[in-house]
């Protein structure tokens, strides 16, 4: 459907009315992007690292280690950023370790920031699992709940307080998870002296993958003018060949301010341009945003300007900031998912961010090859199982085609005590920072709220009537989901959500070993579920383990051959019901992953159709045979990617 021009202002005016209205957070959260009016200097690299190992973990705060430098607290060691520390040193302990660990790196200002007080200088975290608190030369900047989405504080004056420039970032991170956290976990202490050391406790938790700490994506420091473009909030559409991209960009920092948008095209041709803080740009003769193997063009971006003129008598400031637009529409029907009013089938995978020695540092190595791999395989879609996904991997969705349905940090909600107040207002808190990080990717076509929730409880009903209604609030142009497992009678969010997606593993969880009940089951499942909802359906996880390199034949489980075979079956199932109401299907899992340890784990999770590695098992070659023919039949392909094999 494409709306008119007048509806389509009207929509993004109301979008602007309820950013401006209900909310939780206040301000933007613009990716710092380098230009005229901004710098940027980034963090990574050695920062200095000490694990608070009192047993009440609360020792830095007693001796108020912000204060000093780090290393004239206790012994300290090497740490890189990004990157989780658990996997960094041979120390059991700092693997397992949960509670406060402190993190120091020392930097020196560029003069001109200190100097010039027309300058605003921004410390952000990319993200920092799972609570952190943050120090500049000793004075508290900033805190923030939360394991996978960016934070963010001035620090104009603080480090100008010291003309020397020399400033000093510490950082405590602690990896605790209570049952309203998301996701939620619970410390256990096991006060049986007879079988536990002394102060022995364990941390529960209620999800498939290793709780990975530290500081996980960049550290930087941006500067803005004191007055700034502080957000942006684009909703594409197109009418026959005109691209229509309503914006809304809010100011900061001064009461009138001039504003200026342009958007160019990517040979840096103005297309069109507008005045005014908020307003429709129409493109003639648009290049819309296609998926990767839909289009010969896929991922095509255009790039919007916004400049921003603003005077306080004493100064003028500018401060140009450019965001990269895809111009595209997305809807639901009850069988279909449409992208530019075509239907669009996902071919994909689940995901973690996860690997050797890293865990869940942001790796560009690993970030391209695994879009190579994505490429290779044909998928043209992954789901960010179970949490955000650092913003560098949506601009590389954004910038190759690839699209997301991305994913809040609830997975794991099992016990009743999570369903309560405190983990409700937290959890719309997260759906805030997530829809207002993530709103301008072309690539998200669709927000999943939560994985398997033990939904069929009788708060969840509420809970998550709540939470997706906020998330549709808070942004009306995409669908919202959340990930069931197979308790369809019972599912008491299923309901509310536009596409219905489910996580089943017959044969493997349900059955183990025979292979042959995965086509009746999982035809009974569709058949209940979209009888009763009458709604799309993605099979949203499906898969089994394989340790690489073990063969048996006939098949048994954790067998390469088994895998393959578990797949097979499926893709029969798939294939009959794509030319009904299937929408969807995403692999679990892209590669091999850490896990807690446990008897069903063999050092992780095995369901991976790469290995923790990136090199492929035999299953890999069953789906980018399938992803393949799949592109040919519903996509257009490009004519360079017509034949897989030159590859
Ligand atoms: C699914 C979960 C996923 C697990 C997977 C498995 O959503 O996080 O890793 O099971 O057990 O139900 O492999």
């Amino acid at each position: 459907m494409c709306l008119p021009v007048t509806r389509q202002v009207l929509r993004a005016l109301w979008l602007f009315a309820l950013l401006d209205a209900g909310l939780l957070l206040d301000g933007g959260m613009l990716y710092p992007r380098e230009s005229s009016s901004r710098e940027v200097k980034e963090l990574s690299g050695l920062w200095v690292f000490r694990a608070d190992r009192s047993p009440s973990r609360k020792q830095g705060f007693d001796e108020a280690w912000y204060k000093q430098r780090l290393e004239e607290t206790g012994p300290v060691i090497d740490m890189p950023v990004p990157a989780s520390y658990n996997d960094i040193t041979q120390d059991p302990a700092i693997r397992d370790f949960i509670g406060w660990v402190w993190y120091e790196r020392e930097l020196v200002v560029p003069t001109h920031w200190i100097r010039d007080d027309t300058i605003r200088v921004v410390l952000r975290v990319g993200s920092a699992h799972y609570n952190s608190i943050v120090w500049v030369n000793g004075v508290s900047v900033t805190q923030h709940e939360g394991g996978h989405l960016p934070f963010e504080a001035e620090v104009s004056d603080v480090i100008r307080k010291d003309p020397t420039g020399s400033c000093r970032i510490t950082t405590a991170v602690n990896n605790t998870l209570t049952l309203e956290t998301l996701p939620p976990g619970n410390i256990q202490y096991m006060n049986d002296r007879t079988r536990y050391p002394d102060g022995f406790f364990v941390q529960s938790i209620y999800f498939d993958f290793f709780n990975y700490a530290g500081i996980h994506r960049p550290v930087l420091l941006y500067t803005t003018p004191k007055a700034y473009v502080d957000d942006i909030t684009v909703v594409t559409n197109f009418s026959d060949n005109t691209g229509l991209v309503s914006y809304i960009v809010s100011v900061k920092g001064a009461v009138t301010a001039a504003l200026k948008v342009t958007l160019m095209d990517k040979q840096g041709h103005c297309v069109a341009s507008s005045n005014g803080p908020f307003g429709v740009l129409k493109v003639q003769d648009v290049k819309l945003w296609w998926p990767y193997l839909t289009h010969e063009n896929p991922g095509y971006l255009y790039s919007m300007e916004v400049r921003l003129s603003a005077a306080d008598g004493r100064t003028t400031y500018e401060d140009v900031y450019t965001l990269p637009v895809g111009i595209r529409t997305v809807n639901v029907t009850s069988t279909q998912f449409l992208i530019n009013n075509k239907p669009f089938y996902f071919h994909g995978v689940n995901k973690h961010e996860d690997s050797d020695i890293r865990g869940k540092g942001l790796d560009w190595p690993l970030i391209v090859k695994d879009f190579n791999l994505l490429k290779w395989l044909g998928a043209n879609s992954f789901r960010t199982s179970h949490y955000p996904y650092a913003e560098e991997i949506l601009q590389m969705c954004d910038r190759h085609g690839i699209v997301v349905i991305d994913e809040s940090p609830a997975v794991g909600i099992k016990d009743i005590r999570s369903f309560g107040n405190a983990s409700l207002s937290h959890h719309l808190i997260v759906m805030e920072e997530l829809v207002r990080r993530d709103k301008n990717h072309a690539s998200v076509v669709m927000w999943s709220v939560a994985n398997e929730p033990a939904s069929e409880m009788p708060p969840a009903d509420y809970y998550f009537k709540t939470v997706i209604k906020h998330t549709k609030d808070l942004d009306p142009t995409r669908p919202v989901t959340f990930i069931s497992s197979s308790n369809f009678a019972r599912d008491k969010g299923v309901p509310y959500v536009d596409v219905i997606c489910i996580n089943n593993y017959f044969s493997w969880y349900h059955d183990p070993g025979h292979l042959e009940v995965i086509l009746i089951q999982l035809n009974t499942e569709y058949e209940n579920w979209h009888g009763k909802y009458k709604k799309p359906i993605i099979q949203s996880e499906y898969g089994a383990d394989a340790v690489p390199g073990v063969h048996v034949d006939p098949p048994v489980m954790f067998t390469e051959e088994y895998q393959k075979i578990v797949l097979q079956n499926y893709h029969k199932v798939f294939d009959q019901k794509r030319a009904q109401y299937l929408i969807g299907e995403l692999i679990w899992n892209f590669a091999d992953f850490m896990t807690t340890q446990g008897v069903t784990r063999v050092v992780g999770n095995k369901k991976g159709i790469f290995t923790r590695q990136r090199q492929p098992k035999a299953a890999a070659f069953v789906l980018k045979e399938r992803y393949w023919r799949l592109a040919n039949e519903t996509g257009r392909l490009p004519l360079w990617t017509k034949y897989p094999c030159s590859l």
